[in-house]
């Protein structure tokens, strides 16, 4: 195949999937949420002109010059009419990187812009970027909150890591301005750390992961909470715990806020992820929780489990067993969960505030043994059958 007949072909695939319409996955029920055919972002799904060198001089074989090896992670916002996701895409050289792809309905049609976004290089010894949690802060600012990873120099061990939070903030996702990487004094790592959108006593609000190590959060009992004064140079110092690691539950081995807390009339709801181990490995699923309005450190509602698991083709990618999310958008009543698939491909799954009121405030809580779950399902079941079912 010719140079020309290989770029227009892949032009055609891209065109296809940036232009594919997504359909609800009847196949798929729980009255909670809906689920989707097809992935909102895929790593085909990056523009051509990010992956291929178009000059048939410099690159005759129309070669993959620097390819993307997945497209995951994504903060989301609502932004001048357009769903706003703020893509992770990892390339060939498990370097991450952020992309903003828009869609009109916020299910397909997802393009990515002209560029990806270059941060400003204020850290020399940062290495990797990922996972930005994006919040429209009360202040006026939208904030880009990350992983901001560095190699561990004070160990002899070449894959040693230290996780921190990098800050960016902008109005419009095109001009990005870096703050000070976020510092816990009490605690050596920080990976999924999300702002609050509103001041709290006055403060800028965090969700934190404390963390003794780069993968095990080893002393760190879940999701901690801390205010800091000044978000330009942001210092916690205290950090309260929220949502909890359980012995025998999905956020035993750890978990991480997820999606920026969505406001309600009955509290914040939060839906985040937890993590336990098994013989497979680590599977990563997603859980919901709610804050109080006045003070969103404290759980006022916990249902039982997870919200979404990782399913049929799901289940398999780079990381495998994984679903992970780090942004959702409110929009007309509706909510839309974005979240990826073992580390590989962005989904979409839809639902409406009122169902997601109503799952998080009247589902069971976990009441932690086997022996009182049963009890629990029983009587449930003991009532249907009440009602002549
Ligand atoms: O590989 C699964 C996820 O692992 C990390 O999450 P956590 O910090 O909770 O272990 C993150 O690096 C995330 O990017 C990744 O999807």
């Amino acid at each position: 195949m010719t140079f020309e007949q290989s770029k227009a072909r892949e032009q055609a695939k891209y065109d296809a999937l940036i232009t594919r319409k997504n359909r609800v996955d009847d196949s798929f029920y729980n009255g909670i949420y809906e689920r989707y055919e097809y992935p909102v972002l895929t790593r085909e799904m990056v523009p051509l002109t990010w992956r291929y060198d178009m000059n048939p001089e410099t690159n005759p074989f129309f070669m993959e010059r620097l390819g993307v090896n997945a497209v995951m992670n994504s903060g989301a916002i609502y932004l001048n009419g357009k769903f706003c996701l703020v893509a992770r895409i990892e390339g060939n050289d498990r370097k991450s990187f952020f992309g903003v792809a828009e869609s009109d309905n916020g299910v397909d049609g997802f393009v990515f812009r002209k560029y990806p976004i270059l941060l400003e290089d204020t850290c020399p010894e940062e290495t990797n970027v990922y996972d930005m949690r994006l919040t429209q802060h009360e202040d006026g600012w939208i904030y880009g909150v990350f992983c901001s990873e560095s190699k561990d120099t004070t160990v002899n061990d070449l894959s040693a890591a230290v996780a921190a939070a990098g800050i960016v903030r902008t109005k419009d996702l095109e001009h990005w301005e870096r703050l000070d990487n976020l510092t816990t004094l009490r605690s050596p790592q920080q990976r999924n750390v999300v702002l609050h959108p509103e001041f709290v006593d006055g403060k800028y609000a965090f969700y934190t992961r404390p963390m003794d190590d780069f993968i095990e959060t080893g002393s760190g009992g879940g999701i901690g909470f801390g205010l800091c004064d000044d978000i330009e140079h942001a210092v916690i110092d205290e950090e309260k715990m929220t949502s909890l690691r359980k012995y025998h539950t999905i956020t035993e081995a750890k978990n991480g806020a997820g999606a920026v807390p969505i406001k309600t009339d009955r509290g914040w709801i939060h839906i985040a992820h937890g993590v336990r181990n098994t013989a497979a490995g680590l599977r990563y699923v997603l859980y919901a929780f709610a804050t109080d309005l006045q003070d969103p450190s404290k759980i006022i509602a916990e249902p039982s489990g997870l919200l979404i698991g990782p399913r049929e083709g799901e289940r398999v990618g780079d990381v495998s067993n994984v679903v992970f999310t780090n942004g959702a958008i409110v929009h007309d009543g509706q909510v839309y969960i974005y979240y990826a698939s073992s580390d590989t491909r962005m989904h979409v799954a839809t639902t409406s505030m009122e169902r997601l009121v109503d799952y998080v405030f009247s589902t069971p809580s976990d009441p932690g043994r086997s022996v009182e779950c049963v009890a629990q399902r029983c009587d449930l079941i003991r009532r249907n059958l009440e009602l002549g079912e």
